[in-house]
């Protein structure tokens, strides 16, 4: 072999030895930063769409920067967000920063990663099936305080709904929505009932199954710590 031809190997050699020697300490890096994502929670000041995702940030014990974005601030922050609206959760892990917006989205991911998921495909199936319910209820809630209608919803839409929610937990015998544990059913179900009016504190006696599951997500520590200790706002 020619000298010229030894130092070309030598040198691919050598390359491809640091290229995998760079790829090895990127990937353990990895593994490291994995273990410790960030989470930073961009929603309005209010509860709305948002508290219930607080509500699941606070029960896995991580910390979360609970980022408040004021109106007037909005406008130049919206071009920014994947879909234009908020709630966004940004997870920071190393050098990989992700946006997920869609509120029901967030709750899917973190539930995933905190143990408020299913066990299985179809208990999954079941628990996207409750928070596409509530989404749907709160939807009109959303329109229904808009327009000032919130009356005429709290008598109707949402009286038929906690009927069937307390028929569903009176089927699966249990205190959950679904499976044998807690999931983001549950807390979602749970956070909804912030928004009865004060007019009606006999709204959840009428569902004895809602009410005990309410005060059970309410007294786990860290979400009853987060609910002493959360700003009060008007929604
Ligand atoms: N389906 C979306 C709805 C998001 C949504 O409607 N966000 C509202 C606040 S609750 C928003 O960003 N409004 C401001 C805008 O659209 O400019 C979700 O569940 O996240």
């Amino acid at each position: 072999m020619k000298l010229s031809t030894c130092f070309i190997v030598l040198a691919l050699i050598l390359n491809v030895q640091y290229i995998c020697a760079f790829n090895i300490f990127e990937n353990f890096q990895n593994i490291f930063n994995r273990v410790k994502p960030t989470y930073k929670f961009t929603y309005f000041d209010i509860k709305l769409r948002g508290e219930f995702i607080r509500f699941i940030l606070s029960f896995s014990g991580v910390e979360f920067e609970d980022n408040r974005i004021r109106a007037e601030d909005w406008l130049s922050l919206k071009p920014n967000t994947p879909f234009g609206q908020l709630p966004v959760l940004e997870i920071k892990s190393g050098s990989q920063v992700t946006e997920i917006s869609q509120s029901q989205a967030i709750a899917r991911y973190l539930a995933s990663q905190f143990g408020l998921d299913g066990r299985n495909n179809l208990e999954n199936a079941l628990i996207d099936m409750y928070g596409a319910q509530m989404g749907d209820l709160f939807n009109a809630f959303a329109s229904a305080n808009n327009n000032n209608q919130t009356e005429n919803l709290f008598n109707t839409t949402w009286p038929q709904n906690f009927k069937f929610f307390e028929d569903r937990l009176t089927k699966n015998g249990n205190g959950f929505l679904v499976g044998r544990r807690l999931s983001w059913a549950d807390i979602y179900l749970s956070q909804l009932t912030d928004f009865l009016p004060e007019s009606k504190p006999e709204f959840l006696n009428r569902y004895p199954l809602i009410k005990s599951l309410d005060q059970r997500v309410r007294s786990i520590p860290r979400i009853a710590k987060w609910i002493r200790n959360r700003p009060v706002t008007a929604l």
